[in-house]
């Protein structure tokens, strides 16, 4: 059914509850005005012309009203594109392109941008935008709408989302994911989390990627329950919520940057009942930390946007550090060889899953969607994985070349196009090294041909214009030549062993 539909029931339940808490616009929202927020901008987006499964792309400061809108496509069976703000004028040109939306809200600002882009791709689309104060042309016309709106009809397997995440090739997959793997993860993230009534999240995670959205979003949605909405990470916001609240969900930079304020002890969360972190590796230290510091041991899970969440560690038996503990209800995890060959337990292999959360495959790239899976269905993760006797899941490495950066994956081969086209570069191998902060930092190896005007200011200058603030290389190293082996291919364990600490 329409995952909206899951949410409805809990909104009834709980109609004059608060839904949203706002401390930066000093508003609350209870779940009957979310309701009917979202169904008049439903009835707005079927007035513009969106049918069933079409795509609606926004690129939008976090607010509530943003929140309102994806449950507003939800409802209008339209399928939700978020975009991350940072991405820059190319990035979302070939992701319009790709996904050909019919509908985008965005900032005032960003109109040009997208205006261009309509010309440019060809690909008809209307335009609302949205502001960070929940001013815009969006919540302007979707007022004299209808407050009552009955969801549109949705199958579990409808596709529900599409969230980019780019790969090796260098160019971003379009993950379809779909009303059934959202719901089936909301309800069972819910119950393995223990989620009671009277839970409070707080909130600080971005809205368009899996872990604020889907993970933290959809279980307070689906559960009936408040959330503390930060519009980003502050922690001295934070330091004035945590008392009220009960959840945290959060990046483990989240953890380290709460652990370097002396505030934060364990009289202010006294209060607080669970801590969760994900998409990205949990330092032990850091979990060591924390517990010393507050009392609490971090409740580590693993997961990815074509697939939600895996695995969890338990919430009442041992969590594990350096473990992301067991495979979720209903989802299968295995760890197989090069061969396809189940490995025993502590073996170490490629992580494969399979169960409800797992997504419908990539959009419009069915050879692509078919070489990540296996024969018999598994999805190939690109993790590198090892079960122990318990059954503790734990992340080794990566057989796919990938940064991670305060949560945010960085595909290397996309900097190194960009790096690649610029006049003077000869070429380049972009790798990760260690940054205190956010976990892994972006650095780059460029090879030149000797021009003065390829320095390091110049480079950086160019690619800021062109990717995300996030995947820009921090740190530039030049190289005469880059290390590679007897088949040719650059060897970045050499350049993370040399240059990554
Ligand atoms: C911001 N910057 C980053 C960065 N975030 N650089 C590298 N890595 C990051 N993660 C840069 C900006 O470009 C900017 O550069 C400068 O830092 C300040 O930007 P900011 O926005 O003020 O930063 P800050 O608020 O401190 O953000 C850091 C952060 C944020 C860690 C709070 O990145 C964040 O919220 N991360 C969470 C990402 C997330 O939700 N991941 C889940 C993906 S889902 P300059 O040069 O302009 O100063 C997933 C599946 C799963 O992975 O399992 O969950
Ligand atoms: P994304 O493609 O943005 O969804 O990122 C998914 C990737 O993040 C996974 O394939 C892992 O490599 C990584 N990841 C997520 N959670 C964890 C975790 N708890 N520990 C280690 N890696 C993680």
């Amino acid at each position: 059914m329409n995952l909206y539909n899951s949410f409805a029931k809990a909104f009834a339940e709980n109609h004059d509850k608060t839904a949203l808490r706002v401390p930066e616009r000093e508003l609350t929202l209870t779940f009957s005005e979310l309701e009917r927020l979202s169904a008049q901008m439903a009835n707005l987006l079927l007035e513009q012309g969106l049918n069933a499964g079409d795509r609606v792309a926004v690129q939008v400061e976090k607010s509530p009203e943003a929140l309102a809108l994806y449950l507003a496509v939800l409802r209008a069976g339209g399928v939700y594109l978020p975009l991350n703000t940072a991405y820059m004028p190319d990035e979302l040109a070939y992701f319009v392109g790709n996904a050909e939306p019919g509908i985008v809200v965005a900032t005032q600002r960003q109109m040009p941008v997208f205006q261009q882009i309509r010309h440019d791709t060809g690909c008809v689309f209307q335009m609302l935008t949205l502001e960070a104060d929940g001013g815009g042309s969006l919540t302007t016309a979707a007022q004299v709408h209808a407050e009552t709106f009955a969801s549109v009809e949705r199958d579990d397997s409808d596709i529900a989302a599409i969230l980019y995440t780019s790969g090796t090739t260098g160019r971003p997959k379009g993950a379809m994911i779909s009303h059934g793997n959202l719901s089936s993860n909301a309800r069972v993230l819910g119950e393995y989390w223990g989620w009671q009534k009277d839970d409070v999240l707080l909130h600080a995670l971005p809205i368009f990627h899996v872990h604020g959205l889907f993970v933290a979003c959809n279980i307070s949605l689906s559960q009936g329950t408040e959330m503390i909405y930060l519009s980003r990470l502050d922690i001295d916001e934070m330091i004035r919520q945590l008392p009220a609240s009960t959840v945290l969900m959060g990046v483990p930079t989240f953890y380290t940057r709460l652990l370097a304020d002396p505030r934060f002890d364990s009289e202010l969360v006294k209060n607080m009942r669970l801590f969760v972190s994900g998409s990205a590796p949990l330092l032990e230290e850091t979990f060591a930390e924390f517990e010393a510091r507050t009392g609490h041991q971090i409740l580590e899970r693993y997961g990815m946007t074509e697939t939600g969440m895996n695995t969890s560690n338990p919430l009442n038996g041992e969590r594990l550090p350096g473990t992301v503990g067991f495979p979720l209800p209903g989802t299968s995890v295995r760890i197989v060889d090069a061969d396809g060959k189940v490995l025993a337990a502590n073996e170490v292999g490629s992580l494969q899953v399979k169960g409800p959360n797992v997504f419908a495959g990539y959009w419009r790239m069915p050879e692509k969607t078919a070489s990540e899976f296996s024969s018999d269905g598994y999805f190939i993760t690109g993790d590198l994985g090892k079960i122990d006797d318990q059954g503790y899941v734990s992340i080794v490495g990566r057989e796919k070349d990938l940064i991670i950066s305060g949560g945010y994956n960085i595909y290397p081969k996309e900097v190194e196009m960009v790096l690649n086209e610029i006049d003077g570069v000869l070429e380049s191998a972009v790798f990760a090294f260690k940054d205190k902060d956010f976990g892994e930092g972006v650095a780059a190896a460029i090879v030149t041909d000797g021009s003065a005007s390829v320095t390091d200011t110049a480079i950086k200058g160019i690619c800021k214009g062109r990717l995300a603030g996030y995947k820009l290389p921090r740190k530039i190293v030049m190289l005469e030549e880059l290390p590679r082996n007897t088949m040719g291919k650059v060897q970045k364990n050499i350049l993370r062993e040399k240059y990554g600490s």
